[in-house]
């Protein structure tokens, strides 16, 4: 075996809660922001496939986790959904609580560590209509309900997430209109982005203080960013790319600080938030146990080519333009370059620059349309999805070789799920997801990553 992994390494996948319940309308479950959306425009949705369509997971999670068993994978990553554990926001519904307590069992049953995240996404739409990231109130709902979850789940799960990818709803809800709100605002995404920190840390904190058992991290989605060239304006157009896109939550999450040059800019344009020492006190001493990495693709920047408008709003593109580098591999799908070299420079950065965290990879995947074209003899044949895998785990295996704490893998994802604005468009899953019967067929893929497991490595 040429990459052999630790006989403990965690190989396994990722999934999240709006993307596979369903029945987001059925028990007391109240509307999450997602839910919201959708009534509100179902035309941002691809073929306007809302979260009521997802595989139904709620019901269905025996079957699932029975082929996740076969698969051999031994460790996986969900969510919980606060509108539904909690529908008002504030107390528990039994009901759902059981439904959890039986899905974390189950797992733990056919030998699978659960590792659960608290918030992938989906704010309840009754804490978005207090003010949502913007509101101290909702803040402390959420270490309310982190503490509810550690309390109702404490004695079976070991590994919590506090937030997948917090940066998501803070670009997507206030910079760059894509998740609700759909706001365009800086001021409020640094309020959001600051706000959503602190919940973190305050969570952590809480666990820690209280000594439950296990470990807590967060995951978050880096996307390292590489200048067109070596001349100084595209390397500082990179830099700051990091700055705003990776350092923003890296750091505090990580150092329990925000960077200097970070600060200075946003000072520099007035567009720093006023915070109170108290509350990044609170963030200083937040240390987490581990970090997840969400990691996709590379962000390519040079210089800006055009001159900014001074009069139009402040955003983070007033210091980068995207770079189209010549002969990238591309995933066109969904739109993004193919570069497992990334996820190596990140298990790297984060080894000489970041005390070696325990990590591991919290999401890598392939989304690709139309693969019925792959169909033969009934099975998907999705090479392309195992090349992705494996030059990303050779990656992950030369990084770990030169010292890297990484110490899992989880694939997005384990079966073709619903895609937040994307629907059923690109598919991820190792498994086919017939929508027409909701039938499972595992693709090349789940049994090419069965053997991996199996071997612990590949050739
Ligand atoms: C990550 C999210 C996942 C998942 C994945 C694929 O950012 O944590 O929830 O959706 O990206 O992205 P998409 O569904 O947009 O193709």
């Amino acid at each position: 075996m040429r990459y052999r992994f630790t006989d403990n390494f965690w190989f396994g996948c990722a999934e999240s809660a709006t993307q596979t319940e369903g029945f987001c309308a059925a028990g007391g479950k109240t509307p999450s922001n997602w839910d919201h959306a959708f009534k509100i425009s179902p035309h941002r949705f691809f073929n306007q496939t809302g979260p009521e369509e997802t595989r139904g997971f709620w019901q269905n999670y025996r079957e699932d986790i029975q082929l996740m068993r076969e698969t051999g994978i031994n460790s996986y990553r969900t969510s919980l959904s606060w509108a539904r554990l909690m529908p008002d926001g504030y107390h528990l519904d039994e009901a759902a609580a059981a439904r959890y307590r039986d899905i974390i069992l189950c797992l733990k049953e056919a030998g699978i560590e659960p590792i659960i995240t608290l918030m992938h996404f989906d704010l309840p739409f009754l804490m978005q209509q207090k003010g949502g990231w913007l509101s101290a109130q909702v803040i402390d709902a959420f270490v309310r309900y982190a503490e509810t979850c550690f309390d109702q789940f404490g004695d079976l799960v070991s590994h919590w997430i506090t937030f997948n990818e917090p940066i998501v709803p803070v670009e997507g809800g206030y910079l760059y209109d894509f998740h609700y709100p759909f706001k365009r605002d800086f001021a409020s995404a640094a309020r959001a982005a600051f706000n959503t920190q602190l919940a973190h840390a305050r969570a952590v904190n809480l666990f820690h203080e209280r000594r439950y058992a296990g470990k807590i991290g967060i995951v978050l989605n880096l996307t390292p960013s590489y200048p067109r060239s070596e001349h100084p304006a595209d390397v500082y157009a990179a830099e700051v790319a990091d700055l705003f896109f990776n350092k923003s939550f890296l750091e505090p999450s990580l150092n329990g600080r925000y960077p200097e040059k970070l600060i200075a800019l946003l000072k520099h344009y007035d567009q720093l938030p006023v915070v109170s020492e108290d509350d990044l006190q609170i963030i200083a001493h937040a240390r987490v146990d581990m970090l997840g990495v969400n990691y996709y693709h590379p962000r390519r920047v040079q210089a800006r080519q055009t001159a900014i408008n001074p009069a139009s709003p402040f955003m983070p593109d007033w210091f980068f333009d995207a770079y189209e580098m010549p002969g990238r591999i591309m995933n066109t799908s969904r739109g993004w370059e193919i570069y497992p070299q990334g996820i190596y420079d990140i298990l790297t950065d984060l080894r000489l620059n970041y005390g070696n965290i325990p990590v591991f990879i919290s999401e890598n995947g392939m989304g690709v349309e139309n693969e019925e074209r792959w169909i033969e003899a009934g099975q998907v044949n999705d090479a392309y999805r195992i090349d992705f895998i494996r030059q990303h785990l050779i990656a992950v295996h030369q990084a770990i070789n030169e010292g890297s704490h990484c110490f899992g893998y989880h694939c997005w994802t384990f079966i073709d799920n619903w895609s937040w604005l994307n629907g059923y468009k690109n598919r991820y899953g190792l498994y086919r997801l017939d929508l027409k019967n909701m039938q499972r067929t595992p693709k090349a893929s789940a049994q090419w990553y069965a053997a991996l497991i199996k071997n612990n490595g590949l050739n």
